[in-house]
């Protein structure tokens, strides 16, 4: 999303620099953007396909590898059943219109329940609480950072990670120029953050411990009858069974839970509560946990009793000019949810997807339903899903398992064949996602710039070649004619084009009109501002009466699981809770295989707080060992006060070196993985959502 402009000479890139003319990130970039060129250049990426044989990998041609992958996916669907087939799809198939959109197609072509994603170890909570309470699960609220007054981060670092489910790029400067009309930045964290360490004030919390805070300011805010809807009034039902759940739910309780003072709790719902604007935000710190989704839930709620959902400095909605919400609405798909569960431990599905937390166990354990395939897309589950090792073992089983990926990576190794595609500049660019979670409305499109490299196809491409093969390999799969004809025609950059004209700032029909249509966003490559976020509610709603239910019966039951974990971890306390941590020269798993990103000291190291070192007699620079129900890692240990007492901080994403990984990173800075430590039963069990922060460890 941040604008950047690249030079380059006889088709290799010179340089990359930040876009001073995009109105949006106005020349800002971080020091990803880099990785556009090492990536593109890396001799590691793969180039044509492969496929792996007794003798290692060797270079296949796309059309033996599309027609063999579909002869052997449909011969087992056929065989043992469709759902047999499982897909999982990661993050930067998020980043890539194009992949997006192809990839639905394929996974409506396997005809398969078995559906996963990066969701359920990510946003999962914020779309299950848009979904009860917005009727969408798409319909989620963006903190108006450049107008608020108080801005409460819970579980967020947007300095570092640029803003999350908050396109915010030059994140920087906007939180100073919150500081400069004196506004208030307020971080809850286990950690002091980069984002901590500029804040007014920090507060350290326990892990997993924030649906606590949560309930004990809205307890403050009805008992001191703070609170104020305005507007909201007229169309949020259920406030008086709002008030009387969360009246139990002291800032005295709350205190002996997350280990913040009463009063400062107290204080916080009071200033909260009394801001001229303020928005409260909680990202994956307190999405990846136990009670996630009340999390995500109790902040909503926190922003519409104050009267801050839905105007200038609160909590409001994008209107983009590409309105994926519209079209999925159109199509029916507005977010499911318990609609099946999982086979082995009766999980809930979530959007048509189960939560990958069950993925390896519904691969190990034998019986009807088994998966026995696997295809992948950019996504590397071994490192990036809780109990990586044991997904690891399950895929080294499967009997057949394809990967789309740039890399032979720790998950892509154990794939029968691997399709590389295209990458970042190769291919054109526009953001249908992330416009739509922005902190203002804007418009961009991006051409390719350069050349494929090698023998690669766009990921789009060669979702498309599959779906076709399939259908060749199966002719009861192969759709009616008009709507084969009708897939061809419309391409992604076709939807784009439509999703363009007739979206809210659409040109329509009318070829002469002064709206928006892709020839016109593409001649303006600087990108063009919408203006800031709008009210727009009750309109923009999706619930059935346009209403906002407070209390949703299943959050509202949630609570008593809350009730129940209190009495359970009260019997077994463990000694550490492990937390993540995320680093500007990094993006989850993969760009660590490059030199300017690995180059200075380690950065996969174990935070831990002096007064637990001393305890155990350990120094910065040691190596520890740190265990958990399911693995170990030996890792290099950093004392440092940023951490609370209690806790342990490791990054995710490292732990290359295993048998396979041709890459140079696993040779110089492998790191361990964080995963090979979380737990896949530890889970927010209401959505499914892994809890990968407040794991129990030992250290010694
Ligand atoms: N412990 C812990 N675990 C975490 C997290 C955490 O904070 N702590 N964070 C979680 C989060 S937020 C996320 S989003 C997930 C990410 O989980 P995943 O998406 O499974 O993992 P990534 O590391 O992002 O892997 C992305 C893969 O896509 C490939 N790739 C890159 N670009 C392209 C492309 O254009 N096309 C294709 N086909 N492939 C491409 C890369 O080579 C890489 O293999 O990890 C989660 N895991
Ligand atoms: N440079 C870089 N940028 C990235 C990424 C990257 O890997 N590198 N990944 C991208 C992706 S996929 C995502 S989803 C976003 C994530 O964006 P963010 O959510 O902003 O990023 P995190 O660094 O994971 O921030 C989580 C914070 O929660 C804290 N935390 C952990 N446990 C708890 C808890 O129990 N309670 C509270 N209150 N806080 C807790 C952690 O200490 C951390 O500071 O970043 C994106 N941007
Ligand atoms: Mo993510």
């Amino acid at each position: 999303m941040c604008g950047v402009i690249v030079e380059t000479r006889g088709g290799h890139i010179v340089s990359i620099k930040g876009d001073a003319q995009d109105p949006f990130s106005r020349g800002h970039i971080c020091p990803k953007a880099l990785g556009l060129k090492d990536v593109h250049e890396d001799p590691d990426r793969l180039r044509h396909p492969v496929k792996r044989t007794a003798d290692g990998w060797v270079r296949v041609s796309w059309d033996e590898a599309f027609r063999d992958i579909a002869t052997r996916l449909t011969a087992l669907q056929r065989e043992q059943g469709k759902n047999v087939v499982a897909t999982y799809f990661g993050n930067p198939q998020v980043h890539s219109y194009s992949a997006l959109l192809g990839g639905s197609a394929l996974a409506r072509s396997l005809r398969s329940i078995h559906r996963y994603s990066a969701t359920s170890v990510d946003q999962l909570p914020h779309h299950f609480a848009a979904l009860q309470l917005f009727g969408h699960q798409l319909l989620l609220p963006i903190p108006d950072i450049d107008r608020t007054q108080l801005l409460l981060v819970i579980g967020g670092n947007p300095l570092v990670s640029n803003g999350s489910l908050m396109t915010a790029p030059d994140i920087a400067q906007r939180l100073k120029d919150l500081r400069h009309r004196n506004g208030q930045l307020v971080v809850i964290d286990p950690r002091r953050s980069e984002t901590a360490e500029i804040a007014d004030q920090h507060l350290f919390i326990k892990p997993g411990t924030d649906v606590w805070l949560l309930l004990a300011m809205l307890q403050v805010i009805f008992a001191e009858q703070l609170e104020n809807l305005g507007r909201l009034e007229k169309f949020a039902t259920g406030l008086d069974e709002l008030r009387d759940t969360v009246a139990p739910y002291t800032p005295e309780r709350a205190a002996a839970h997350t280990q913040i003072d009463a009063a400062c709790i107290r204080d916080l719902a009071r200033r909260f509560a009394k801001a001229e604007s303020a928005v409260c935000y909680g990202r994956m710190g307190v999405s990846t946990q136990v009670f996630g989704a009340l999390c995500q839930w109790l902040v909503q709620v926190l922003n519409i009793v104050t009267g801050n959902l839905d105007r200038p400095g609160g909590a409001m909605f994008t209107r983009p000019a590409f309105d994926a919400l519209g079209l999925s609405s159109a199509m029916g798909q507005r977010g499911s949810y318990n609609r099946r569960r999982t086979r082995v431990r009766d999980l809930p599905e979530f959007g048509g997807e189960f939560p990958v937390a069950a993925l390896a166990e519904e691969m190990l354990t034998p019986g009807d339903g088994q998966i026995k395939a696997l295809v992948t897309a950019a996504g590397n589950p071994v490192l990036s899903t809780p109990n990586g090792r044991q997904l690891d073992r399950a895929l080294a089983q499967l009997e057949f398992m394809v990967s789309i990926d740039i890399y032979i990576n720790e998950t892509t190794r154990h794939a029968h064949y691997i399709l590389p595609p295209t990458f970042g500049l190769e291919r054109d660019h526009y953001d249908l996602i992330f416009h739509t979670l922005a902190i203002r409305n804007t418009t961009k499109y991006s051409s390719a710039l350069l050349e494929p490299v090698g023998d690669t196809m766009h990921d789009w491409q060669i979702f498309d070649q599959l779906v076709r093969h399939i259908e060749a390999a199966d002719r009861s799969r192969r759709r009616p004619w008009l709507e084969r004809l009708r897939s061809r025609w419309l391409t992604p950059r076709r939807t784009i084009a439509l999703g363009l004209r007739f979206g809210p700032y659409g040109a329509g029909w009318n070829p002469l009109g002064a709206g928006l249509t892709l020839a016109k966003v593409a001649a303006a490559p600087h990108g063009i501002d919408l203006g800031p976020l709008q009210p727009c509610l009750p309109a923009r709603l999706f619930t059935r009466d346009k209403t906002i239910p407070l209390v949703p019966p299943v959050l509202k039951e949630d609570l008593q699981r809350l009730e129940r974990h209190v009495h359970e971890t009260q019997v077994a306390s463990p000694t550490l809770h492990l937390i993540g941590r995320r680093d500007l020269r990094t993006n989850n798993s993969w760009l660590h295989n490059s030199r300017r990103f690995i180059k200075g000291p380690n950065r996969c190291t174990l935070l831990m707080h002096p007064t637990d070192a001393v305890a155990r007699q350990l120094e910065s620079g040691a190596l520890v060992t740190v265990a958990s129900r399911t693995g170990s890692v030996r890792v290099e240990l950093e004392v440092s006060d940023e951490i609370a007492p209690g806790v342990v901080s490791l990054p995710h994403g490292w732990g290359h070196d295993r048998d396979g990984i041709r890459l140079d990173i696993a040779r110089t800075h492998p790191g361990v993985s964080a995963n090979d430590l979380t737990d896949e039963q530890y889970l927010d069990a209401l959505c499914g959502n892994a809890a990968l922060n407040g794991v129990p460890v030992t250290v010694t």
